[in-house]
């Protein structure tokens, strides 16, 4: 073989490589879920306001959801107001974030009663409706409905139950994003403290992916449905 054809073959499979390596790239930027920030949502140093939904059925309105009847958190826009469609949310490192979560979907009993318990927010308690408290008794909310998801972030010791809503209701919303105006939800608030820069994971600990092995898979494994990141940033 000569000396120009073997730098030919050569040159031709560095670009196989290349173009490989591009389409890899490009298709796991297009998979992955857009990142809602609320860096410059209020002044330096001032509360953020992080307001969030769970959605029994997420829709494919905001965000076009690759799978639209799965369960999901949705994250609110600063400034726009829009539901978008995801679990990845920039927040400024060292600030007080103040959430709401407008829960949607219905709720049950607790196959683990912990995730009952509030902790890891300001105070070790969060407001359910207005009305504080430390623990959910999955058996007894004041709604009767259970709980339907949680908001936990394992590396900060933080966890909230929301509680679930009467599918028999009207006003039950069953496909998202939807509207807290008009639509049946329960409102949790609480407050927490970001740690310094880095990544942090946060899921639902409900099994609810339903239709999955023991509701653990699907939308419970799946970045953009019930489990993101916080990612804290200076
Ligand atoms: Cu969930």
């Amino acid at each position: 073989m000569s000396r120009s054809w073997r730098i030919a073959i050569v040159l031709g499979l560095f670009a196989c490589a290349v173009v490989l390596v591009v389409f890899t790239a490009m298709a796991y930027i297009a998979t992955s879920p857009p990142t809602v920030s609320y860096l410059d949502s209020q002044p330096p140093g001032a509360t953020v306001h992080l307001v969030m939904q769970t959605d029994g059925v997420v829709g494919s309105a905001t965000g076009g959801a690759a799978h639209p009847t799965w369960v999901s958190y949705r994250i609110r826009t600063p400034k726009t107001h829009a539901w978008t469609h995801t679990t990845l949310v920039y927040l400024p490192a060292h600030s007080r974030i103040d959430v709401t979560i407008y829960q949607f979907d219905s709720g049950s009993p607790l196959r683990n009663q912990h995730f009952g318990m509030v902790t890891g927010t300001i105070g070790n308690d969060a407001k359910l409706n207005g009305k504080t408290f430390k623990v959910l008794n999955s058996y007894d909310t004041p709604n009767g409905q259970g709980v339907g998801h949680t908001f936990t972030v394992p590396s900060l010791g933080i966890n909230v139950p929301l509680e679930g809503n009467d599918t028999s209701k009207k006003t039950f919303c069953t496909y998202g994003p939807c509207d807290p105006a008009t639509q049946l939800h329960t409102k949790t608030t609480f407050a927490f403290t970001t740690p310094g820069v880095g990544n942090y994971r946060f899921q639902c600990f409900i099994p609810c992916g339903g239709g999955r092995y023991a509701g653990n898979g699907g939308a419970m494994q799946t970045l953009g449905y019930m489990g993101g990141f916080l990612e804290v940033r200076a």
